[in-house]
């Protein structure tokens, strides 16, 4: 057994080093209970070696151990009643914790791109303008040479409201608009030219949901009407357009097409950013993505508002965002934008 004079000596260092280590109310009371508790504190530990001491040194190394003993508790004492001294009084607040980062939240992504692209085009000099969801039969098709027999107007394929619905807003029956467009009437309506703007909003149709199709949407539309605008500033801005929000590295084509709207009508293509061209599966192989279509407003349109159509000529445009998205962000599953998940929210930028 090591000398039992030198063992209370070497207790009494490490004390004095542990006390002086802590640093703090609940370090000081941990260096008490290590040393001072009844079970298992280092000082009864060696009260109890002690008992194995020959008859003859017990007295002796039973007084130091109780110096010891005594020196503990009167410096930590000391220490505790500095340490409590400075706590702070209940209810302030302790300056000296690490600050709580509060969770800021951000922008839906659907949200996020609308602003992008309202950007741009204010930046092109584009008007912004909003409108009900609630649209009547003439402004949704009729005005857009979409007469009574055309296919679009099937039940099948738009929202209408409720016979009592329809009778409280007027005899035409009530929809829930299938595009922006009627807003653009009504704009021109009031409207004379010249007309430069875009109009993003809610859409529905009488979809189910998959991969590429929710029944409700949302489009940004854009018309300019003056009195020489031709293909080449439909060309000019959509190549733009489609290049700022995209990167300028990506090409543009434009692909003909069909509308009841425009005439001539085309849809434009951007290259594709995940095989830069090259094909591959998320351009089923073609190296070009779809991103929206456009075109020469058909005079049947200006006829409807009063503009006259031999004076004055425009392009349209359209598209719905979420598609966009899907394509810019590489998402596969259109519901993932209206499911809130937050782990799917919270990988987009502010
Ligand atoms: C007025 C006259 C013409 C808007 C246009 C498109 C072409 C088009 C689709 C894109 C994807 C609809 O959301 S989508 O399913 N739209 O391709 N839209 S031209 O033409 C107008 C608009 C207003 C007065």
């Amino acid at each position: 057994m090591p000398d039992p004079a030198s063992q209370i000596e070497d207790l009494r260092a490490q004390f004095e080093r542990d006390l002086a280590a802590a640093t703090g109310e609940a370090a000081v009371r941990g260096v008490r209970d290590r040393y001072l508790s009844r079970k298992g504190g280092l000082l009864s530990a060696l009260l109890k070696a002690l008992g194995t001491a020959p008859a003859d040194e017990r007295p002796r190394l039973g007084r130091l151990a109780n110096e010891l003993k005594e020196d503990i508790e009167t410096q930590l004492g000391a220490r505790l009643s500095a340490v409590e001294q400075s706590r702070p009084p209940s209810g302030a607040v302790d300056v000296t914790l690490p600050g709580r980062i509060p969770t800021l939240g951000h922008r839906h992504p659907l949200t996020l791109l609308r602003e992008r692209i309202e950007a741009i085009f204010t930046r092109f000099g584009f008007l912004v303008i909003e409108g009900p969801e609630l649209e009547d039969d003439y402004h949704n098709f009729e005005a857009l040479n979409m007469p009574a027999d055309h296919p679009a107007r099937d039940m099948q394929d738009t929202l209408y409201l409720e016979t009592p619905m329809r009778s409280a807003v007027g005899s035409q029956a009530t929809l829930l608009r299938t595009h922006t467009s009627g807003m653009q009437i009504r704009y021109m309506e009031q409207h004379p030219p010249p007309v430069r703007l875009i109009a993003p909003g809610r859409v529905y149709r009488r979809d189910s949901f998959d991969l590429t199709h929710t029944p409700m949407f949302t489009q940004v539309e854009g018309l300019v009407v003056g009195e020489d605008v031709t293909l080449a500033d439909l060309k000019g801005t959509l190549d733009a357009f489609a290049r700022e929000l995209f990167g300028a590295d990506r090409r543009v084509r434009f692909r003909p097409s069909f509308f009841p709207y425009t005439e001539p009508s085309a849809e434009l293509d951007i290259s594709c950013g995940a095989c830069a061209g090259t094909g591959c599966a998320t351009c089923k192989r073609t190296g070009w993505l779809e991103i929206l279509g456009s075109g020469m407003v058909h005079p049947a349109v200006f006829e409807a508002v009063g503009y006259d159509p031999e004076r004055y000529t425009g392009f349209a445009f359209g598209m719905g965002i979420e598609r966009v998205a899907q394509l810019k962000w590489g998402v596969e599953d259109i519901r993932l934008f209206y499911e809130n998940d937050l782990r799917f929210l919270e990988q987009f930028p502010l």
